[in-house]
């Protein structure tokens, strides 16, 4: 089977990535990833549970996790000099890589280190999700806050790692979805699903039902479409809601189906960051055939106007988020 490392230098050949930067860029990913892996699969034997004692800038509880994987994502991408700027969901302002290399580095990153923290303590899958764009002011100056507020579709590469039963990460660089599969006891990474597809329906519909009574009524009249009865269209849908995005969309993106984190009283614009979990799940579910909007809009051609910006989310299979969108 081939490695991540061999895919990634066999994809460079074929790709614009002429100079190797996206290359180095994808390679210092995985070397965090396995970093991240590592302490994720030993938490419960390490003091590694649990919270530091402080928020994060959304005012959410940080998990040691959080800063722990924070911490090595950036260091993975600043040691190397692959980008010269990062945005992550735990910090409240982006990163400007300030070293010789970084200067000349043409692309930014933009991240949710570790996804779905109440789960850590519990033994849930949990995830990381990565975006990556060019920058767009030149190169050798310092970054600004433009080069993050860039639409999704002018993604150069997003992907995921889920940390669960077993290990993978699954990117894609605007050539189709490719997943790789963690081998622990060798330290090396596998392509295990080569070009994923996601079923155009599914039977599957993932949302915090709890939540129902402040969902407005185009939601609230889905969900009930869901639990009709209609073997035609393979209804009723089963529920299935993990709590943790990358785990949620991982296995609707496989079997097919739909994850929803609409508008609630309490959240507007719903609770999911267009830049850290949006629109890197959206260009890969694109890449796979599938759909994602915000209910009204494609999420990919929305314009950020802030790092930490919120919008509803509507992602999974074509033929389902369609639905959902008719009924907007
Ligand atoms: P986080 O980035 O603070 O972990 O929050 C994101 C998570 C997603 O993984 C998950 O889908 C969602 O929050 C669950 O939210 P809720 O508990 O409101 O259903
Ligand atoms: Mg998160």
């Amino acid at each position: 089977m081939q490695t991540l490392g061999e895919f990634i230098i066999e994809q460079q050949k074929d790709h614009q990535d002429a100079s190797g930067e996206l290359s180095k860029l994808l390679s210092s990913i995985k070397l965090a990833t396995k970093i991240v892996n590592r302490e994720v699969s030993k938490a419960g034997l390490v003091d590694i549970l649990g919270g530091v004692g402080g928020e994060n800038i959304q005012g959410e509880e940080q998990q040691k996790l959080d800063v722990f994987a924070n911490k090595h994502f950036i260091k993975a991408l600043q040691a190397r000099g692959v980008v010269c700027g990062i945005a992550s969901e735990e910090n409240e302002d982006f990163i400007d890589c300030n070293t010789e290399d970084s200067k000349q580095a043409k692309y930014v990153v933009s991240m949710d280190p570790l996804d779905g923290s109440s789960n850590i303590d519990v033994n849930v899958s949990i995830g990381t999700i990565f975006s990556i764009y060019k920058r767009i002011t030149p190169v050798g100056s310092p970054v600004e806050l433009k080069d993050f507020l860039q639409k999704g579709i002018h993604q150069v590469a997003a992907g995921y790692v889920l940390y669960g039963a077993s290990s993978m990460l699954v990117y894609s660089t605007g050539n189709g979805v490719n997943g790789f599969t963690f081998d622990p006891s060798i330290g090396t990474v596998y392509l295990s699903h080569p070009n994923i597809k996601t079923p155009e329906k599914g039977k599957i519909y993932s949302i915090n039902e709890g939540n129902f009574n402040s969902f407005e009524q185009p939601i609230k009249s889905y969900i009930d479409y869901c639990k009709q009865e209609d073997k035609s269209s393979l209804r009723p849908y089963s529920a299935r809601y993990i709590g943790s995005l990358v785990a949620d969309f991982h296995r609707n993106l496989i079997k097919g189906g739909v994850y929803l984190y609409p508008s609630t009283s309490k959240a507007p614009n719903g609770k999911l960051r267009l830049l850290y979990e949006c629109n890197p799940l959206a260009f890969l579910v694109e890449q796979a055939g599938g759909m994602a909007t915000n209910g009204k809009e494609r999420i990919l051609e929305i314009q950020p106007t802030e790092l930490h910006q919120r919008v509803p989310f509507v992602i999974g299979s074509k033929k389902m988020v369609e639905k959902v969108s008719a009924m907007h």
